[in-house]
């Protein structure tokens, strides 16, 4: 393995000064990719964001877990463990980062739902090293990671044309004076994937970053739970309207409230009350579409899965109710994955509405 490889440096112009590339053992790339989409059929459903996501060792940001943080040592990421540690060799930065304070992150670029992740440098916190591994690109043209120069530095934007197993490293002038980012290609259509790992060590010298890593080991995801608020359910109607129909309005002749296509999670502290959650849930919602103008509240939430639920849906729509189903749910499934609750809804009466 070189230090920098000879195929990828012809397909570019000029790279920043401080980037470093490399190839990694083709075997293990492709193990590790199986991984990747094993754990996305498992673990991914329904993230929203700029590209699909997940963690080893530590989440980022610190202490605000919105995706799956998968340990050292997991049977399930062994693979990606394997390669993230080929990677810290390749580029000679053993003696440099522990394991321990390595956040790697692993993300899934889709054509057919036009990710990217935009312009930026990797924050403060983070050690000077930052390390990647290409491990899928079927782009037909394999476009990869783009560099500019920021106001400060020269030179032009350049774009790394990639292959599986293409390694990267940027540190000094390319980590602090030039910017990074990928969009998929504007014309592209089809299934094509961009999957990649990165790498970052957090900065122990930094007493905020060590005291938020001292907290997250004491208590990992403790006192915290990722919530999806799905839509809405008519409280005392025969009326119900399901989850499934992605992107519609969930109407009814009476209620008309629209939900966002993939509903996005909210990590909340464990010890909220129902009312809390209600009135996020109901701020989280669209306004009422409905021509009859007819006001609603947030009255509870009904939940569907029978993992937290032991079969049968529950209905919460008290305290206790509530503090039982966060006991189920963090008692069964052992990584607090986000827990789906379907609205319900209550009519409230227009001149209530109209004092609050
Ligand atoms: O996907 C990539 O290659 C880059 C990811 C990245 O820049 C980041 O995670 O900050």
């Amino acid at each position: 393995m070189t230090l920098t490889s000879p195929r990828l440096a012809r397909h570019v112009c000029s790279l920043p000064p401080g980037l470093h590339l490399a190839r990694l053992p083709a075997a293990l790339v492709e193990a590790a990719a199986r991984e990747v989409t094993q754990i996305e059929s498992q673990w991914l459903d329904g993230q929203m964001g700029e590209n699909v996501v997940f963690h080893l060792n530590l989440p980022f940001p610190l202490g605000f877990p919105t995706a799956p943080v998968f340990r050292l040592g997991s049977e399930e990421t062994a693979c990606i463990e394997r390669l993230a540690c080929a990677a810290r060799a390749a580029f000679a930065l053993e003696d440099r980062y522990p394991l321990e304070t390595m956040h790697a992150i692993v993300r899934i670029y889709s054509a057919k739902d036009g990710s990217k992740i935009g312009w930026h440098k990797d924050k403060r916190c983070f050690e000077e090293c930052v390390a990647g591994v290409v491990m899928e690109n079927s782009l037909p043209r394999r476009e990869g990671l783009r560099f500019r120069p920021d106001e400060a530095h020269l030179g032009d934007e350049v774009g790394l044309v990639e292959r599986s197993g293409d390694g990267f490293m940027f540190e000094g002038e390319a980590r602090h004076g030039w910017e990074h980012g990928f969009s998929m290609p504007q014309d592209i259509e089809g299934e094509h994937r961009r999957v990649t790992l990165t790498m970052r060590w957090y900065r122990t010298n930094d007493p905020a970053t060590a005291s938020k890593l001292a907290k997250w080991r004491r208590e990992g995801q403790h006192g915290k739970i990722c919530v999806q608020f799905l839509g809405p359910e008519r409280s005392g109607s025969d009326v119900r309207e399901r989850e499934g129909t992605g992107g519609a309005d969930y109407a009814s002749s009476a209620l008309r409230v629209s939900m966002p296509p993939e509903p996005p999670k909210h990590v909340v502290p464990e010890e909220w009350s129902l009312k809390k959650l209600c009135n996020l849930a109901a701020t989280k919602l669209r306004r009422p579409t409905s021509t009859a103008g007819v006001p609603w509240a947030v009255q509870g939430f009904e939940c569907h899965e029978g993992a937290s639920t032991g079969g049968a849906p529950v209905r919460v729509l008290d305290d206790l109710a509530w503090r039982q189903l966060c006991a189920n749910h963090i008692a069964l499934r052992e990584m607090r994955p986000v827990l789906r609750l379907q609205v319900v809804l209550e009519e409230i009466a227009p001149w209530v509405a109209q004092v609050d």
